[in-house]
């Protein structure tokens, strides 16, 4: 297929801050509230506990500990020709609170080091606001994002880094995920993303329309003072793109499968067309949820639109009508009526792997919205084994990468669909954000680290690390 990707278009990888930095406590840093999640596995939960207690273990407290190692991590990207790298910014580090009247200078210190030694090699930053690190504190003193005051608090600190970084860094994301959240049937989602328990509300899903509008009108306050203070700058919204097929052709399947996609919709349709969908009026309405606006919240909205839909792609999902399930607390983006898909695998943790599911995604999302696109996520979590030079033959992984880069070209070549950048995720192992795991491994490049907390944390390339930078050297098209 002749190559059709833009010249610029931004390769790279992507990260978060809790899930590789480490050096939890240092730096200023405060307590956030993945530092009292504690390490889980496939298939049994991770536990939030209260406060750090010293009879569990915390695996993001030491990560990969790219706090002290991040130079050589860059120097690393840069052999394999990154154009950018997304990673998010610790709010504790900035803020160890979340509602102190000034910044920790040694926070912006260590991201203006980070970011600077990126600039160094050509490789532009990419940043999320809040990717499920918000500050504890926020959490336990307002409820989290139950709260407008904790609105006025990420807003604060959103423009702090804007405005101090906005000559490093041009591509901001406000929400990592945001709509993770819309699982309300555990705890973790609404944590992380919004410093709430959920599931012991009242009315869970309620409460969490009720954080999440407070989110879409930071994030669309954010957009417009972004804007204001700096017209270069581009902010993008992040939503999790798992979609829900119908299982067969039966007409209750279809329409099942559509109304499940306001599950993912709802979170994009408000932040990219600026207000919610006649759908989500309808809902509140059936269900006598009374979600609490302020006045003016409705034009800052519509004033605040998402320049760019940055979104991760892992899998698909398949839903029949008749197949009420207790699926609805799995972490692989199933619903209670989500069952097997028969025509597709699955990776060791249960997520369906499908290729062109991602350029029914692109498609789907570019018809809808008309907006630029940013895949920021896409990639295999496996079980790798390295020989004694920490050399690991990753076959799979290349073969999934290859097979989703494929769609991903067919849409920008057949279906005209606008495309910013592809970051494949964890492109360093770090630690799974569902299971707390550090062999569920996703990286290019192996960090010896283990989940009993043992490894010399030394880092080795993989075969995929080479295949990867053949492909960015010819902009895709050496697969
Ligand atoms: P781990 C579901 C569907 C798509 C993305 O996950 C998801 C999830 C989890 O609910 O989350 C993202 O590490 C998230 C990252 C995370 C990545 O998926 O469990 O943005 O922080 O690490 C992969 O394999």
């Amino acid at each position: 297929m002749p190559n059709t990707l833009p010249d610029n278009f931004l390769w790279g990888g992507a990260v978060a801050a809790h899930q590789l930095e480490g050096g939890w406590d240092q730096g200023g840093k405060g307590i956030s509230v993945v530092d009292v999640v504690t390490a889980g596995a496939y298939g049994q939960q991770r536990k939030i506990t209260d406060g750090i207690l010293p009879s569990e273990s915390y695996p993001n407290h030491e990560a990969i500990d790219f706090y002290h190692h991040y130079k050589d991590d860059v120097k690393l990207f840069a052999e394999m020709g990154f154009k950018c790298f997304r990673t998010s910014i610790a709010w504790t580090r900035i803020f160890p609170n979340g509602d102190e009247e000034v910044p920790n200078e040694a926070g912006l210190e260590f991201y203006d080091a980070l970011f600077d030694e990126l600039l160094k090699y050509g490789i532009e930053p990419v940043v999320t606001l809040s990717h499920f690190e918000m500050p504890l504190h926020l959490a336990n003193k307002y409820d989290g994002w139950m709260s407008r005051t904790v609105l006025d608090y990420f807003v604060k600190f959103a423009m702090t880094v804007i405005e101090h970084y906005q000559h490093k860094v041009k591509y901001w994301m406000t929400f990592n995920e945001i709509n993770n959240q819309k699982n309300v049937a555990t705890d973790i989602f609404g944590w992380l993303c919004s410093g709430v328990k959920f599931p012991s509300k009242e009315r869970p899903e309620e409460a969490m329309y009720q954080a999440v509008h407070h989110q879409f009108v930071a994030a669309a306050t954010v957009v417009k003072k972004a804007h204001a203070l700096n017209p270069n700058l581009l902010v993008g919204c992040m939503c999790a793109m798992v979609p829900y097929y119908p299982y067969s052709s039966n007409p209750d399947d279809v329409m099942l499968s559509q109304v499940a996609m306001r599950d993912r919709y709802y979170f994009s349709d408000v932040m990219v067309k600026g207000h919610y969908p006649s759908y989500a009026k309808k809902e509140w309405q059936q269900k006598g949820y009374n979600i609490q606006f302020a006045e003016g919240d409705e034009s800052i909205l519509a004033e605040g639109k998402a320049d760019y839909l940055g979104f991760s792609y892992y899998m698909s999902n398949t839903i029949k009508a008749d197949a009420k399930t207790t699926n609805a607390g799995l972490m692989d983006g199933s619903s209670e009526y989500s069952v097997k898909n028969p025509y597709v695998k699955a990776s060791d943790w249960g997520w369906q792997i499908d290729p062109v599911g991602l350029r029914y995604t692109l498609a789907s999302l570019w018809e809808r919205y008309e907006v630029p696109m940013f895949i920021v996520e896409n990639g295999l979590g496996a079980l790798d084994e390295v020989d004694e030079n920490g050399y690991c033959e990753d076959d799979y992984r290349i073969n999934y990468l290859k097979a989703h880069i494929e769609q991903m070209e067919k849409a920008v070549s057949l279906d005209g669909v606008e495309l910013m950048g592809y970051t494949p995720w964890g492109c360093i192992d770090l630690v799974s954000f569902t299971t707390g795991e550090m062999r569920k491994r996703y990286g290019f490049i192996y960090v010896d680290k283990h989940d009993d907390g043992t490894g010399t944390l030394n880092r080795s390339r993989k075969k995929s690390f080479y295949w990867y930078k053949n492909v960015i050297a010819s902009n895709g098209s050496k697969l």
